[in-house]
């Protein structure tokens, strides 16, 4: 309800929202800047009309008053992503050829040289937050919120656009699933271009009247700085950040270590998602906290999904139940009901199911079943309670909570001048989940140098998306078909790795 959202604020006018490095903001702050910067979009047009705004600034206070004005303006919040080089974020704005691109300060070049190239009006965040107020529209809750790129097993990133009533739908599920309350007070550590940060922490913060701290960047040590104060009342995170801290805690003094554990007792509720959740590392995060890691499932096309309970039993290496107002089926090939206790595919339907990928309406077509979205997961389910298995497309990869396409890599570094052949797979690592790896084979003459690969990748993909190694082989593993078997190759350089 994002717009619902921004309706609800008024009720906690003096309560302190927003606690970022640029100050501390309460939820009259959050409208009064809000309807500067819809103004501002709108420069006397009476309704964006769901045209996308794009927009890149740190996780913070910018950020959040950006995003909220967008949506008082009629704009589809379109957040761009901090770790994109420039290839990555023309890709965006050419998909969407937003209305306005609007960027941080600190986050200028190359923003605005993509707007101006294009013709694209570009705006600086403290313009924005300048701008005298003005008329603003009343916003249909049907219409499009909020557009978030996703990899999938198509090469390039899709958009998903969700409404502002399947952002409320998912917020809602979870403020009633994990008892928000006002009294809550959460951090956030978590990019604001993805779901996780943007609706399970700072939405479910704002729709309650809570406090919403937000940190730039994670950082181990200060988490647990953060933690120690003992003020916090909630945690959420992907597994490698609590494989993180488990470290930074390993390597603390047994005083500070106290100090730690200490905070994580004053906490309510810890959440972790976005990727399997191992069981050493919930073992080892509970003798460390107390804390049973909550695990849940969710995909940036539905929300959330799957929680293991508030109050209940948590059920380790499973991710729970269904979500209010989630219905969830497994399904085999042809779309029926799989046998009790027998592997499906996740299909899912409710309010909190997105509209569609943007300007694609075939790929949208594809991932929908009579009215269920198809999730490409894999899972069994007995008594209620599910436990993911896998992917059905060995071409997704999930690395530290970001999931990438090996085929979108592949594609990347085929144009490398000297690569004849790639292939891409994630291979098990501890730390990562899953580390993205890639097998070469090198045109005659060239030699592979990794490290100048990885330059070379970063400077066209996300940091996050570039092979962490790269092998060289005379040849790929190909099946009988021709294909290359991925199966094969990951065995091949987990072998070479020991
Ligand atoms: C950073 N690096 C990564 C990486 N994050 N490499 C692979 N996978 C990642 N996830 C790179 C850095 O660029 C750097 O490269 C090197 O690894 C070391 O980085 P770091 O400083 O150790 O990383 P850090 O900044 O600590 O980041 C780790 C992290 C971050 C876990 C905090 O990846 C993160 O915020 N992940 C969360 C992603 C997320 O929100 N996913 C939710 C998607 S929504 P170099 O070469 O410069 O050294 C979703 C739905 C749902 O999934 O269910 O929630
Ligand atoms: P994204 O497309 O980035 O939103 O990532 C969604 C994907 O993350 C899902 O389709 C799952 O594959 C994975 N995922 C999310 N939560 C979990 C979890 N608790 N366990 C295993 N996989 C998860």
């Amino acid at each position: 309800m994002s717009i619902l959202l921004t309706a609800r604020a008024a009720q906690f006018a003096q309560r302190t929202a927003i606690i970022a490095p640029e100050g501390i903001f309460s939820y009259q702050d959050l409208l009064e800047a809000s309807e500067r910067v819809a103004s501002f979009l709108l420069r006397g047009a009476k309704d964006l009309n769901q045209r996308p705004v794009a927009f890149l600034a740190p996780p913070g206070w910018h950020y959040v008053a950006l995003q909220w004005g967008i949506w008082r303006a009629g704009g589809i919040a379109t957040p761009l992503s901090l770790f994109h080089p420039r290839p990555e974020l023309e890709y965006v704005v050419d998909d969407t050829h937003p209305a306005v691109i609007v960027g941080h300060p600190d986050y200028i070049d190359p923003l605005r040289s993509i707007a101006e190239e294009r013709n694209i009006r570009f705006g600086v965040t403290t313009e924005a937050l300048d701008y005298p107020a003005g008329n603003l529209p009343v916003i249909d809750p049907e219409r499009r919120a909020m557009i978030l790129y996703t990899s999938g097993t198509t090469g390039k990133p899709k958009g998903v656009v969700t409404t502002h009533n399947n952002i409320a739908a998912q917020i809602t599920s979870l403020v009633e699933a994990w008892d928000w309350t006002a009294d809550d007070h959460i951090l956030n550590i978590l990019p604001l271009h993805h779901v996780h940060g943007i609706v399970n922490v700072i939405a479910c913060a704002l729709w309650v009247g809570a406090k919403c701290e937000i940190s730039p960047k994670f950082d181990a040590g200060e988490v647990w700085n953060r933690i120690s104060r003992g003020d916090l009342t909630l945690f959420m995170a992907v597994p490698t950040v609590y494989a993180k801290l488990i470290d930074s805690w390993e390597k603390a003094s047994p005083k500070d270590r106290s100090r730690m554990s200490g905070g994580c007792h004053k906490m309510r509720l810890m959440v972790s998602g976005s990727a399997a959740l191992p069981v050493s590392t919930l073992e080892r995060w509970k003798e460390i906290s107390g804390h049973v890691l909550l695990e849940r499932y969710g995909m940036t096309e539905i929300g959330m999904a799957i929680s293991n309970s508030l109050y209940g039993e948590r059920f380790p290496g499973c991710v729970g139940a269904p979500l209010p107002g989630v219905e969830i089926a497994l399904t085999d090939e042809s779309g029926g009901l799989v046998e009790r206790g027998a592997p499906g595919e996740i299909v899912v339907r409710g309010p909190n199911v997105f509209m569609d990928y943007w300007g694609k309406p075939e790929e949208t077509k594809k991932t929908f079943r009579d009215g269920w979205f198809l999730t490409g997961d894999v899972a069994v389910e007995e008594n209620g309670i599910y436990r993911i298995l896998g992917r059905s497309s060995v071409d997704i990869i999930k690395t530290g909570g970001y999931k990438v396409s090996a085929l979108e890599i592949e594609e990347t570094l085929l144009t490398h001048p000297d690569i004849k052949e790639v292939a891409v797979v994630g291979i098990p690592d501890p730390m990562w989940g899953e580390k993205v790896c890639a097998a070469v084979v090198m045109r005659p003459g060239a030699a592979l140098d990794a490290d100048g690969l990885r330059t070379w990748g970063k400077e066209r993909l996300a940091t996050y998306k570039v092979p962490k190694d790269s092998i060289a082989l005379e040849e790929l593993p190909r099946n009988a078909m021709g294909k290359v078997s991925k199966p094969t190759l990951k065995k091949i350089i987990e072998s070479k790795h020991g």
